[in-house]
């Protein structure tokens, strides 16, 4: 919201200059290098440098404190200090959601019952400075029939293809089996096999240190102390093959709703990593039933009311977070909403490390929150009002 007000206000200023938040510099980039006034063209990466609010016009300063009704004291200091790191987020990225498509149907047929996303999209968006993606894939294709069993090598050959080109460019990709702590549709009590398919999985991707280790996507329905052991299980078998210098991602029950956090999932506090690098991934949806399924956002309070419970739980245990997915619907009170969200985890990000969108891939085609560039529903209403929480 911030952004389209502040482009079109400035529009007759920035005729040769480039536009708030526009690209003006990065490997490659032969555009405008200039910014619009009150712009300073800022480095996010080696490949992307942005107009972000720099020098301080005036008329740029008080046209974006009036109109950010919401805005909290870290919209302020942003505009004052843009460069700064101080409560900044240290990813933040996109689900990139196609090769577990077609879930149900196993192994699948490729280009028909899943696929594997777009590096076109992938390039965008990196140049649009998100630094982390959540590829999604699911278990069955990559270990058929029994979680003993050796790692598929065309699926694995091809999720591979993805996460290197996303690592190869200075991104981390998160490997999400996208399998609800589901095998074949039943809930995994096997936790020795669960390891087996975890060392197998480190094994493959130890030698990337941009790889990030997602245990399961949104367990949910499960006994408690079996989805602690489950995690637990992972932890173990990606250090013990030798992964120890990435992140791991553990998610919770309630299909890791952050709202429920804190009752939910709170004897997950008692993971341990020899590493010290685990990050606890939560989900959160701002439509009524928490679920993702709705354009309309409850209120235009509601993203930070939604996580402050798992914020403080965060806090108490000494632990690190990071939303793994969120979204909200093209409207005025969801694009509010969500900048709430993302100034509550920017104000809090000595717990909050980032937040991934739901979702970008090929085949999403005009789903309401669809990411894919350039003319996914959610990537046209968000993008801009993303870019400037980027790392
Ligand atoms: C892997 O991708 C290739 C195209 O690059 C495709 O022909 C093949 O069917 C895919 N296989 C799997 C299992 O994804
Ligand atoms: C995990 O949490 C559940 C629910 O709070 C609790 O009943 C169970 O005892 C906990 N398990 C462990 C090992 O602490
Ligand atoms: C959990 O967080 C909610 C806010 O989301 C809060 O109202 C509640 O008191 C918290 N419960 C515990 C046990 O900390
Ligand atoms: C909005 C949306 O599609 N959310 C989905 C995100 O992914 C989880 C896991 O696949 C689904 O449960 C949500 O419905």
């Amino acid at each position: 919201m911030r952004s389209f007000i502040l482009s079109s206000t400035l529009t007759g200023l920035a005729a040769a200059a480039a536009a708030p938040y526009a690209q003006c510099g990065g490997s490659g980039w032969a555009g405008e290098t200039a910014c619009a006034s009150g712009y300073a063209c800022t480095v996010s990466s080696e490949w992307y440098s942005q107009c972000l609010p720099g020098t301080a016009a005036s008329t740029t300063t008080s046209t974006k404190t009036t109109t950010l009704a919401t805005s909290t004291t870290r919209t302020t200091s942003a505009i004052s200090t843009p460069t700064g790191t101080a409560g900044k987020l240290k990813w933040l990225g996109v689900n990139l959601s196609v090769a577990e498509f077609g879930q149900g149907t196993y192994p699948g047929v490729w280009g028909t019952n899943f696929y594997f996303p777009n590096e076109a999209s992938i390039s965008t968006l990196l140049g649009q400075g998100y630094n982390v993606f959540r590829v999604a894939f699911s278990m069955e294709r990559l270990v058929a029939t029994q979680l003993t069993n050796t790692l598929a090598t065309d699926y694995l050959n091809n999720l591979t293809t993805t996460v290197n080109y996303i690592t190869g460019k200075g991104a981390y990709a998160i490997l999400d089996p996208h399998n609800f702590g589901r095998y074949y549709d039943k809930v995994i009590t096997d936790t020795a096999g669960f390891s087996s398919f975890w060392t197998k999985v480190a094994t493959a991707f130890k030698a990337n240190d941009k790889v990030i280790f997602d245990t399961n996507n949104e367990y949910h329905d499960m006994d408690q102390t079996l989805v602690l052991n489950l995690n637990q299980a992972a932890i173990n078998a990606i250090r013990a093959a030798g992964a120890t210098s990435q992140y791991i991602f553990a998610e919770g029950n309630s299909w890791s709703g952050a709202y429920v956090w804190n009752t939910t999932n709170d004897n997950l506090s008692q993971l341990t990593d020899s590493a010290n690098k685990l990050v606890y991934e939560m989900h959160q949806y701002l439509d009524s039933d928490n679920s993702g399924t709705s354009d309309i956002c409850v209120s235009a309070t509601i993203g930070a009311e939604r996580v402050s419970g798992a914020t403080a739980w965060l806090r108490k245990n000494g632990k690190i977070g990071i939303l793994g997915e969120f979204a909200g619907g093209a409207n005025t009170q969801c694009k509010t909403a969500v900048t709430g969200l993302l100034n509550h985890l920017q104000e809090n990000s000595d717990v909050w490390q980032g937040a991934l969108w739901w979702a970008a891939g090929p085949w999403w085609a005009d789903y309401i929150y669809s990411f894919e560039p350039p003319s996914g529903t959610g990537y046209i209403n968000y993008n801009s009002l993303l870019k400037p929480y980027t790392p």
